[in-house]
């Protein structure tokens, strides 16, 4: 198909992204936006009106997804409830993250529709932009929105919280007017998709030292998450000498340095990484009495995980009184050989270099398939690989190539060529 008409606008592109970063900027250049949070809102509400002003229709669901809609354009006769092709990501962060994870697939998935309706090409589908609810688990597993508009939340999900002081899904939903016991209704069929994509910033550094502008993604690591409770038994810090303590962050730091040793041990094709420790009940002058850990695990063999979460419950039950409890395992996932294709061939049509590669990184496109929904992820460089940090960074002109490539995929799927 010929998509040379598809103009993607750089500019618009770099103005959309610059614009988002300004919800949650910190001094330091990075992000504290995490989902539902104050900043996000804003942001939201931000992009829910460029949305409408690209000639989207926009909802929000009850898992504060939103959703915005274009139609068929008439001259095709297709229907309008014809199953849609979605583009998708998040626009929520990690703690002073950086501003293009996420951010890049919303805004270059709005300018691709942008393009597309420019081109004047008739669109023979719906198409979907998804802006999903809570990726980066500022809540509790990560992914949220899209699982929670499959029915894939885990027991009591939006009533978990990752800490006594930090939200659940529950609370933030009703912060922002919105009833938690009716999070079903967000459940939508995957019939209702005809493909999913994500366009990303790859996170690492493998295309920029290729030299590469667009990554196509074959498939998603496995990631498997856990918390790590350790009690012990909080006291007065100056009156109880060293030996008659029970110390829970004595403990959870034995802890976490033989899973290290342990995930290194494992060789080089898997991670695992502690990111978060609360200590309860924090305080110069308390004995730790209780700590929770997060731990996560990813690689794209998941009896290697399982392997290495068996040495990690031996760690953890070898420490007194601290327990390993599974909480979500996500993935690994194959990305749909005709979509790679279709990706690949846009490349080709435009001269734009690409790679094939597997990704470390965990996405929204992992929920969909294993539901049946054919997926397909682009990514481009960040410059020296850098990401979930402030100096999280993108050259505008691979921005611009990668969602010249989403649009014209789209369009490519869409005519089934
Ligand atoms: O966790 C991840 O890999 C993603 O960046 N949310
Ligand atoms: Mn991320
Ligand atoms: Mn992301």
């Amino acid at each position: 198909m010929d998509t040379s008409a598809i103009k993607v606008q750089e500019n618009r592109l770099r103005k959309d992204l610059l614009d988002l970063a300004k919800y949650g900027e910190t001094p330091g250049g990075g992000l504290m936006r995490p989902a539902l949070s104050d900043a996000d809102m804003e942001a939201r509400l931000w992009f829910q009106e460029r949305m409408r002003q690209a000639g989207l229709r926009v909802r929000e669901d009850a898992a504060a997804n939103i959703i915005g809609r274009l139609d068929p354009t008439d001259s095709t006769g297709a229907s309008k409830d014809a199953p849609c092709i979605a583009i998708g990501s998040h626009i929520d962060a990690v703690p002073n993250g950086g501003r293009f994870d996420g951010a890049l697939g919303i805004c270059g998935g709005l300018e691709a529709v942008r393009a597309i309706r420019e081109s004047g090409i008739p669109i023979p589908v719906p198409i979907e932009l998804l802006v999903l609810t809570d990726e980066e688990g500022a809540h509790f597993a990560g992914t949220f929105g899209s699982r929670a508009m499959f029915n894939l939340l885990i027991e009591d999900e939006i009533n978990r919280s990752k800490g006594p002081e930090r939200p659940s899904m529950a609370l933030s939903l009703q912060k922002i007017g919105k009833n938690p016991a009716l999070i079903r209704e967000a459940v939508r069929s995957p019939s209702e998709f005809r493909a999913f994509l994500e366009m990303h910033i790859e996170q690492g550094p493998v295309l920029e030292s290729m030299g590469v502008p667009v990554g196509i993604v074959e498939g998603i690591v496995c990631i498997s998450r856990y918390f790590i409770h350790v009690a012990g038994k909080a006291g007065h810090a100056g009156t109880t000498p060293m030996r008659l303590r029970d110390d829970a962050l004595v403990k959870a730091a034995r802890i976490i340095t033989s899973v290290n040793d342990a995930m290194v041990a494992a060789g080089p094709d898997i991670v695992g990484t502690i990111g978060e420790l609360n200590v309860y009940p924090g305080a110069f002058n308390i004995i730790p009495g209780g700590v929770q850990m997060t731990l996560e695990i990813r690689s794209m063999e998941e009896s290697a995980i399982q392997k290495s979460a068996a040495a990690v419950q031996e760690i953890v039950g070898s420490v007194a009184n601290a327990r390993l409890e599974p909480i979500l395992s996500k993935g690994g996932v194959f990305m749909d050989p005709a979509i790679m294709d279709a990706i690949e061939l846009s490349c080709r049509e435009r001269g734009t270099p690409c790679h094939r590669m597997v990704s470390g990184a965990g996405h929204d496109a992992m929920t969909f398939p294993p539901l049946g929904v054919p997926t397909g992820m682009i990514f481009i460089p960040c410059v020296e690989g850098r990401s979930h940090c402030p100096e999280e960074d993108i050259r505008w002109e691979d921005a611009a190539a990668g969602v010249q490539i989403l649009a014209d995929t789209v369009m490519r799927i869409a005519q089934n060529k």
